[in-house]
């Protein structure tokens, strides 16, 4: 049977932290389906589209690892209907931890999906998509913290 799970975020742009999140859960799992979704309490920066591209061509091609938008659905609901037995995250230290452990929670109430923390590369537990975002709008280098087509896209914004 294919172990399959799913790595869920805003993607708002993608960072290297992501990428460093799904690259490790690709090493565990048969396959790895990167959903793109709206988190209500986030402002929307790139639009859905150019998340998707931005992520897909930051990937190598030859990973098992699937990107998609979902709109207006549950994570637990999105995870049934790709057939993810795992939601897998990244954690970058005790706020993350404060913030996630409710989701996993309430996602294995609503359907008993377990969620798997990663410990985050200490190297990049200071990048966050809106972290980035700030310090390049202001002119900023982000190189090294972002692939460079996110750069390059956060420049020109
Ligand atoms: N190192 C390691 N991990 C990282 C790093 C980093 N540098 N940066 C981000 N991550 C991890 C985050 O901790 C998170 O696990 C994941 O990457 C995604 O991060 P973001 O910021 O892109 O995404 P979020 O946190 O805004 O995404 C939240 C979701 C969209 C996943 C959430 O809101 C959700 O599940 N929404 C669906 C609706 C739903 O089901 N709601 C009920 C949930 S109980």
């Amino acid at each position: 049977m294919t172990r399959r799970c799913i790595c869920p975020g805003s993607y708002d742009p993608v960072t290297n932290g992501h990428l460093d999140v799904i690259l490790r859960a690709a090493a565990l799992y048969d396959e790895v389906v990167v959903a793109v979704l709206h988190n209500p309490d986030k402002p929307g920066r790139f639009p859905v589209e150019r998340r998707l591209e931005l992520i897909s061509g930051s990937l190598p091609e030859c990973l098992p690892v699937r990107v998609e938008a979902f709109h207006d659905r549950l994570l637990v609901d999105v995870a049934t209907e790709v057939g993810a037995g795992a939601i897998v995250k990244g954690l970058r230290g005790g706020t993350d931890f404060a913030y996630e452990l409710p989701m996993a929670l309430m996602n294995r109430h609503l359907t008993g999906i377990e969620t798997v923390f990663l410990p985050g590369d200490p190297a990049l537990e200071h990048v966050s998509s809106s972290l980035v975002t700030q310090v390049a709008s202001m002119g900023g280098d982000v190189t090294g913290l972002v692939p460079d087509a996110v750069r390059d896209a956060l420049v020109s914004r």
